[in-house]
């Protein structure tokens, strides 16, 4: 038996761990931390150490499909890929060729890496629509704060940090790899910590200071944090004075947003949200911690996350040492989501133009298709027709809300393929289905939120016969349809992603990780901050431009207690949906069993006292009812919610006949009106009522 070990980047979620995998005769057999990786430092999490199940799992696709008996029928047959491919290229160019090229849609979930390599397909295909659910997912971010300080704030500097507020964030949950590490280093040198969050998680329950928000009502407290800092003359004068643009018109518009004003909007008491601004504004450097979710769903998204750009702007704290960082992969425009591979930044301009959304919202130009303006144009034909779409790693259905409406779309389309390991209520309404291979199973390079450090991530592993490499597939069919401009080996795919290292995929596999030094106030070397104005945009009076207001706007959730009171009494609990499970990565995972043994049912928390109210008892199952329908969940006593508010997961579906329409939240989620800047949808704040099942 030949043994070797293998130092790859797990990828069963972004933190993308270092990890090694311990392989016997070509089969995986162990994996570990490795303790060497500059982020995780040894952490794995239950499902990178689940990978073993995930890859040699009885369930895993392991051969094209093609489906037999017409839409409606859930029947496969085993297919050659030679077919599989024959019958995709045929359909997108007939496609094509009777409805334009802008009719055709790649769409991925959260991505898994495959971004540069869609892109640069519908780029040499003729489409711009790249579709991704970047508008709930980051996108808010990356628009929010580009527009403000002309980068993205995605960076905090936890280790260095002597304050640090997770807003809207639970990395225990959700980045554990990524940020746990640095968050630790941080707190054992005495960092204080503010939680905002309506949940009491195990970091709201360390914190010096929990904020128990009401869900979607953080511009209101942002706006009064900035209030405190100025009416304390808490801001940093030099850097306002020197850097910002239009502070002045930010201190008269915030001057209503008092601590009691607050109080009444957010139902945080007034003295913790002074005690909160006061303590981020006086402790530097100080850092802001925003996951991609809990700030990237509602409908000031874009205005949120203005404000947390303004805040760190004006308490000194951007691009400082602790603070929060402008880092650039070192890949540069070749990294994941670089500018040499936007679908629409590499087609004509005209063509560019059509990309789907921006009509509506200028801003998406900077990032892919939201689902939300796809949906409309399969089923409407506005504001022309979608006809195929291809999803790489992506439950749709019970990814996106509504999922009633989602998956009528997908039934629409003339053409559907699929690429994922396992059958899915997605999957199962596509033509085609191509088996993947794993993370485990190819080469990669990995730079997505790796703040200045790109990764290689290296096969370990044949793939299992079949599956197939994702670049690979998209090679295959490339040359299939003649695409010109396109790679012809994965090879070349990755050569060419580390041109701006000047190495080889060869030559970087050798050393497994690249950085380049962090830059710090890169505004002052360049005299500039990459804005209109070349300052930060406190008042961005460009963005009038798009219908849009230059300061930070505080909307009411569309559907809640103030702005739909009538609702509110047929529904008069708050539902916030989809805070992170360790075990599970959206809709995936729950099939492995060592995982769902560990949380085996969607569980709605609940406070106890709500839920005696309503005469339900721990552990029982009951309905969740929004005017959009019902769907059944597990209630779970949590003191930790206000009993005003009750949250529900997200991405079950499994092990239960229809589970997409039972037990699956999206069902009953709502995808609009959507944030005017960044389509972002409303999943973290609407109405509901909790009933026993009879
Ligand atoms: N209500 C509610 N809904 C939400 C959210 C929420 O907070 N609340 N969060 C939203 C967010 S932020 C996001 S990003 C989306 C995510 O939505 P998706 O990315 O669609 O997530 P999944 O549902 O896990 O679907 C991923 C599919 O990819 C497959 N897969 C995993 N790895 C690979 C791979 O390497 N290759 C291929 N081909 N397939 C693979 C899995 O088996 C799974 O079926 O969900 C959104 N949905
Ligand atoms: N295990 C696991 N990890 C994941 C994922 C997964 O599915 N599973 N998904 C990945 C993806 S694609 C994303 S986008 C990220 C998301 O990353 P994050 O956004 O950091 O997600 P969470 O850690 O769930 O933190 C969101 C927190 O926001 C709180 N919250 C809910 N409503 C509100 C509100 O209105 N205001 C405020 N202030 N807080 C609110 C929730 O209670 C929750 O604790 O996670 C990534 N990591
Ligand atoms: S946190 Fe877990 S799943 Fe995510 S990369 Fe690390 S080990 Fe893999
Ligand atoms: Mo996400």
């Amino acid at each position: 038996m030949a043994t070797t070990f293998v130092k790859t980047i797990c990828f069963e979620c972004h933190c993308r761990c270092g990890v090694i995998l311990e392989v016997v005769d070509g089969k995986i057999t162990g994996i570990q931390g490795d303790k060497d990786h500059p982020f995780s430092h040894g952490y794995t999490c239950p499902k990178g150490r689940a990978c073993m199940e995930i890859v040699y799992h009885p369930d895993r696709i392991t051969s094209p499909l093609m489906k037999v008996g017409g839409k409606e029928s859930k029947r496969f047959e085993k297919i050659s890929w030679e077919k599989a491919l024959d019958v995709i290229a045929e359909n997108l160019l007939n496609i094509r060729e009777k409805w334009g090229a802008e009719s055709v849609v790649f769409g991925s979930g959260t991505t898994r890496g495959m971004a540069p390599y869609l892109n640069k397909f519908l780029a040499c295909f003729g489409s711009p629509n790249f579709m991704a659910p970047s508008n709930m997912s980051g996108g808010p971010i990356v628009l929010g704060s580009t527009a403000t300080a002309g980068f993205s704030l995605v960076e905090p500097d936890y280790a260095q940090s002597k304050c640090m507020i997770l807003w809207a964030h639970n990395p225990e949950a959700s980045w554990p790899g990524l940020y746990l590490y640095d968050i630790n280093q941080g707190l054992k040198k005495g960092a204080k910590l503010i939680v905002v969050d309506p949940r009491k998680t195990n970091f709201a329950k360390k914190a010096d200071i929990w904020l128990q928000i009401r869900p979607g009502t953080d511009v209101a407290l942002l706006l009064t944090f900035l209030h405190i800092i100025i009416k304390r003359n808490l801001y940093d004068a030099e850097f306002v004075q020197q850097w910002t643009n239009g502070f002045d018109k930010l201190v008269e518009y915030v001057e209503d947003f008092t601590p009691e004003k607050c109080e009444s909007i957010t139902w945080i008491p007034a003295s913790k949200i002074i005690e909160a601004a006061t303590v981020f504004a006086t402790t530097k450097p100080a850092c802001i911690g925003a996951g991609m979710g809990g700030v990237c769903q509602a409908n000031d998204a874009f205005d949120l996350v203005r404000g947390l750009t303004i805040l760190s702007a004006i308490t000194g704290n951007l691009e400082v040492p602790g603070g929060n960082l402008n880092c650039t992969p070192p890949t540069g425009k070749r990294s994941c989501y670089g500018p040499d591979f936007d679908a629409a930044r590499n087609v004509s301009k005209d063509v560019a133009k059509k990309k789907l959304g921006v009509d509506k919202y200028p801003l998406l130009m900077q990032i892919p298709c939201p689902p939300q303006v796809v949906w409309p144009a399969i089923i409407e034909g506005k504001p022309y027709h979608v006809k195929a779409i291809g999803l790489f790693a992506n439950n749709s259905v019970c990814a996106y809300p509504n999922s009633a409406f989602v998956r009528e779309a997908l039934m629409k389309l003339d053409f559907l393929f699929a690429v994922d390991y396992f059958h899915t209520p997605t999957t199962e309404l596509a033509d085609i289905i191509l088996p993947p291979a794993h993370w485990s199973e190819r080469d990669d390079i990995e730079d997505l939120l790796m703040k200045n450090h790109v990764f290689c991530q290296k096969k370990a592993v044949e793939p299992i016969p079949e599956c197939r490499d994702e670049k690979q597939i998209l090679i295959d069919l490339a040359e299939k349809m003649n695409l010109q401009g396109y790679w012809k080996s994965v090879e070349e795919m990755l050569n060419y992603r580390l041109e701006p290292i000047q190495m080889t995929f060869e030559e970087f596999k050798k050393i497994g990780v690249y950085s380049t030094p962090i830059e710090y106030k890169r505004y002052e070397k360049k005299g500039t901050f990459k804005t209109p104005s070349g300052k930060v945009e406190i008042f961005a009076e460009y963005l009038t431009m798009f219908n849009l207001s230059p300061l930070p706007v505080f909307r009411e959730p569309d559907e809640g207690p103030v702005a739909s009171p009538d609702l509110y009494k047929d529904y008069p609990l708050i539902l916030t949906t989809g805070g992170r499970i360790i075990e599970y990565y959206h809709s995936s995972h729950r099939n492995i069993p060592s995982l769902r043994k560990k949380h085996p049912d969607p569980e709605l928390q609940i406070h106890p006292e709500t839920a005696q109210k309503l005469n339900i008892a721990d552990g029982e199952w009951v309905y969740i009812k929004t005017p959009r329908g019902k769907i059944e969940i597990k209630a779970k006593y949590f003191e930790g919610i206000d009993p005003r508010v009750v949250h529900a997961p997200h991405g079950f579906w499994y092990g239960v006949d229809d589970g997409w329409k039972r037990i699956n939240i999206n069902m009953i989620t709502n995808d609009n009106p959507l944030c005017p800047a960044s389509a972002s949808v409303p999943i973290k704040a609407l109405l509901c009522r909790i009933e026993k099942m009879k």
